[in-house]
């Protein structure tokens, strides 16, 4: 490969004539903005343990109410692309939300996709669209693009949820507005029992539902119980996986980020290979272990950590007695459609 030419061999004349012109000379940059053979990503291994984060979100509960924080979030922010960026990855967000019993978090919408994985705590509700969505730990719950959402909390202790956002794709692309609104009226509450199984969806008179977004809230009760089946169907050595999916078309429940739960068996180690998008694993229940050639962290229950794209994963299960659930977001969708997407052989 050839050894380019630095700015340092240019006059500093004739920069400061191309400066004056808002002109760059690209040699001297090029092989930052094209790496041979394969991407430098900015996006770090990255772990955050739910047992040293927690205290600091109930600590937020106590030192902010939300009439001045409107939603209360510690983000979850990868150090590779500095704290005050709020990224996980380059095109992923990721924060931790509180919401305290009786508080309410107004409605608004906005052009970033957002999904939320809760954590902890019973009787908090997320209404979006007009559809009432119960939160119990595990549940996977959709606010797409331009959605109304809102906040409510009926019970009597914390709730905790993981909030995934494409917010530094959105915002990177100058797109991301938010706007504010009233109340919403509950139009529907349940509406995942019209999807409850795989294979069928509603067709009332022959009619299938135009909607993008049919399907709001996944629930985890039903999430885990496919996933123990598919364990018993699939053989050993194969990934337990299924991903959420938009139950009409069949495709990714979200255009921009990809989420799926994952299964390792009692004792099980399953390698992942190496593909472009960067991805976050969050543990849902058990405790198991994630590798990468960089890092290794061991997750407990309701962890998160983060990995770059184009780099292999093993994962194993701590437990020979237990199975360990993930969750798992990433960039495939994007990468997906703008032709980026790849798996690589042995990196
Ligand atoms: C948002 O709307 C929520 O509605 C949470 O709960 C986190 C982070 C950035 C931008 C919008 C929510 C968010 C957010």
């Amino acid at each position: 490969m050839l050894q380019l030419g630095t700015l340092d061999d240019l006059p500093s004349d004739y920069r400061d004539a191309l400066t004056r012109q808002h002109l760059v000379p690209l040699w001297p940059s090029l092989r930052k903005v094209l790496p041979p053979g394969k991407p430098i990503p900015q996006t770090r291994p990255a772990y955050w343990s739910y047992e040293a984060l927690r205290p600091l979100l109930m600590q937020a509960g106590e030192l902010t109410p939300m009439e001045k924080a409107e939603r209360r979030v510690l983000v979850l922010a990868n150090p590779g692309h500095g704290l005050e960026k709020m990224q996980a990855s380059a095109a992923i967000y990721l924060g931790m939300q509180l919401l305290l019993p009786g508080e309410w978090a107004p409605a608004h919408r906005h052009t970033p996709n957002a999904v939320r994985m809760i954590v902890e705590g019973e009787g908090a509700y997320t209404t979006v669209d007009g559809e009432k969505c119960l939160m119990q730990r595990g549940d996977l719950i959709l606010t797409p693009t331009g959605l109304w959402h809102e906040h409510g909390h009926d019970g009597s202790e914390p709730v905790v949820w993981l909030d995934v956002l494409d917010l530094p794709l959105v915002h990177y692309l100058e797109t991301s507005y938010v706007q504010e609104g009233p109340p919403q009226k509950v139009s529907q509450q349940g509406q995942e029992r019209a999807y409850r199984s795989g294979g069928v969806v509603p067709a009332p008179l022959f009619v299938r539902s135009r909607q993008p977004y049919p399907m709001l809230r996944y629930p985890w009760s039903e999430v885990r119980q496919s996933l123990l089946g598919l364990a018993q169907s699939q053989p050993a050595g194969e990934a337990v996986q299924l991903a959420y999916i938009n139950p009409e078309s069949g495709s990714d429940c979200q255009n921009i980020l990809g989420y799926s739960a994952l299964m390792l068996r009692p004792g099980e180690s399953l390698r992942l290979p190496a593909r472009s998008p960067a991805a976050v694993l969050h543990l849902i229940e058990g405790s198991s272990s994630v590798e990468t050639a960089q890092a290794q962290f061991t997750l407990a229950e309701a962890d998160t950590c983060c990995v770059p794209g184009y780099s292999a994963v093993q994962l194993r299960n701590r437990s020979t007695s237990q199975p360990a659930f993930f969750f798992i977001a990433d960039e495939s969708p994007l990468h997906r459609k703008l032709g980026l997407y790849e798996v690589r052989g042995e990196d």
